[in-house]
């Protein structure tokens, strides 16, 4: 089965296509595709739909797109939907640091990330698949795999960041593998 995955993350496409391994993806890359869809939803829910929406109208082939951020207590759920944007420039590294930034001072460092899949099916329904993984925000960056936050993602039961941990190891556990893990069950009950 050819599926779309919408997304231009390209540090996203190497962990989905990992977890997804037997599974044909055709990317965005791969159709030359530079549409970008506008994140006008107020939720996880509603922006994955919005980017799975619009290439499913645009091929009419199934696509899974990914909406994902990371959701910080102690600033009332920030930078939740906006994590990709949340400093002026959008640059990953600005955007933790920002986040450091805005934590100096604050004792409770909990936070989680959230994944939200939508799939858009042939006959185009969509269908929902959620993970959702718990840390705490280290008080610096550390290790140099993964992206965007991860740096600065601390898991006590690792006793690592997401960046600490080699791409074989988060792939097993991330947010992402389990709302992909979802997915693959509701591939194969079908
Ligand atoms: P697409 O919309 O094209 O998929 P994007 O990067 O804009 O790409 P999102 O709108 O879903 O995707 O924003 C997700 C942001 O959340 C991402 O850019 C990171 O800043 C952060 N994020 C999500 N998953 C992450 C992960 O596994 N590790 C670190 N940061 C992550």
């Amino acid at each position: 089965m050819n599926i779309i995955l919408a997304t231009h993350n390209k540090n996203k496409v190497i962990e989905i296509r990992n977890i997804l391994n037997s599974y044909t993806v055709l990317t965005l890359d791969d159709l030359n595709d530079f549409d970008e869809v506008e994140e006008t939803g107020k939720s996880f829910r509603e922006n994955a739909f919005l980017k799975a929406e619009f290439y499913h109208k645009k091929y009419h082939l199934p696509v899974i797109a990914d909406d994902s951020g990371l959701t910080v207590d102690a600033l009332n759920g920030e930078p939740g939907i906006y994590s990709a944007r949340y400093s002026k420039s959008g640059d990953p590294v600005e955007n933790y640091k920002l986040l450091l930034e805005n934590m100096k001072n604050i004792e409770d460092r909990r936070a989680h990330f959230n994944c939200t899949i939508c799939y858009i099916d042939a006959i185009g329904s969509p269908h929902y698949f959620e993970g959702e993984i718990k840390g705490l925000i280290n008080h610096d960056p550390l290790g140099k795999f993964g992206f965007g936050y991860d740096p600065i993602f601390y898991l006590p039961q690792k006793n690592k960041t997401f960046a600490e941990l080699p791409s074989e190891e988060k792939n097993k556990i991330s947010h992402r593998a389990i709302a992909i893990a979802k997915f693959i069950d509701y591939i194969k009950s079908i």
